[in-house]
């Protein structure tokens, strides 16, 4: 592990709300973690702090965030390159959360538009004061661990420059104290879309489930949202974001899966039509998804390993939370406790 110090640091999460991962949470962020690995110092983690800021069944979310562990390890990392582990066994988390809640504006907390959406869809009423603030707690998730850059999909931008804003404000009020962090968002993946309606965002919480892929679905669920996914009137297959928006959508995640450029893509199916484009692609899809079921099975049908994957990555991201959160608390004043 010595080595690992000399690499910059990335962190990032994924909420263990849905039970499957979607092919928008695999493409724009959970395919990054796996190659970041390599070349950094990565902490990963199950937010399951962020998962209860809409109501969760207890039963479910305990089964959920083993679920999302075991796809994180399918999907590729390896707890021997890097630091996996569930957010609440950490819970600097919510103590550096709160310190960030009293650096944050109302004001600027109330332009997060993702809480404004997630709000929206649930009805504002409803939604809870842990919604509105999670942002916030997603700037100390990332703080605790001096993270260089943070690995997200492009709904997560807005987030990152509230991170930067409050390490720098903190910086500037207390002296030196957090790394100002970049988000790392690949352009290409940065929005995955919905395959029935290709403007908008692919998301667990959509009002129609044909145009979700998740992971966990059966191989030939899959191959059905695939083949009627919404394309356009012409026929031609052309990569243009803004007039054919779903046929680019569909290049974009065959060209992702399977390392062939979109150029070389247009003109393999130059004169072929949709119908081709989508059985090949659907053959993709299946055999992408057909293997990762299979190690995510392996891995919950181990659960004291994986238990024992999760305790490991926790004591090795406690290490490092608690030093910054000392350092934090006697910036701000805080009388030490008396040991
Ligand atoms: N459609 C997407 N394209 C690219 N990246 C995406 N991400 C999510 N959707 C897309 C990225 O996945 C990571 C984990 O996100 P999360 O834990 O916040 O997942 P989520 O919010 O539960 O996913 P949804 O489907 O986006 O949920 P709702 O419906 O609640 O809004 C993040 O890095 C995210 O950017």
């Amino acid at each position: 592990m010595g080595m690992a110090t000399d690499r910059p640091r990335v962190l990032s999460g994924i909420q263990p709300t849905a039970g499957s991962f979607h092919l928008g949470n695999y493409l724009g962020a959970v395919r990054q973690w796996v190659a970041l690995q390599e070349s950094h110092d990565a902490f990963y983690m199950v937010v399951d702090l962020h998962a209860i800021t809409v109501p969760q069944d207890p039963k479910e979310l305990r089964a959920n965030t083993r679920l999302a562990a075991a796809q994180l390890l399918a999907a590729g990392l390896d707890p021997e390159r890097c630091t996996l582990f569930v957010q609440s066994h950490v819970p600097e988390h919510a103590q550096l959360g709160w310190v960030m809640n009293c650096l944050t504006g109302f004001g600027e907390a109330s332009r997060m538009t993702q809480f404004k959406d997630k709000s929206a869809k649930q009805g504002s009423d409803r939604a809870t004061v842990g919604l509105f603030t999670y942002p916030i707690l997603q700037v100390a998730d990332i703080l605790l661990y001096q993270a260089n850059e943070v690995p997200v999909g492009e709904d997560q931008r807005q987030h990152i420059e509230l991170t930067r804003d409050l390490a720098e404000r903190f910086n500037g009020r207390y002296g030196q104290t957090f790394t100002v962090p970049k988000p790392h968002i690949i352009k290409e993946t940065a929005k995955i879309f919905d395959l029935q309606d290709p403007t908008a965002k692919m998301s667990k919480s959509t009002a129609n489930p044909k145009g979700l892929v998740n992971l966990l679905d059966e191989p030939k669920v899959t191959v059905k949202k695939v083949k009627s996914a919404v394309t356009d009137t012409d026929t031609e297959i052309r990569f243009d974001a803004e007039a054919k928006p779903g046929v680019s959508n569909l290049l974009t995640i065959y060209s992702t899966l399977t390392g062939t450029g979109i150029p070389e893509l247009e003109q393999k199916y130059a004169g072929k039509g949709y119908g081709a484009l989508k059985t090949d692609l659907a053959e993709v899809m299946a055999e992408f998804v057909t293997p990762f079921r299979t190690r995510t099975q392996e891995y919950l049908d181990d659960p004291e390993t994986l238990d024992s994957i999760l305790a490991k990555g926790a004591e090795k991201a406690r290490a490092v939370a608690a030093e910054t959160l000392a350092t934090t608390y006697e910036r701000i004043g805080f009388l030490p406790a008396k040991h």
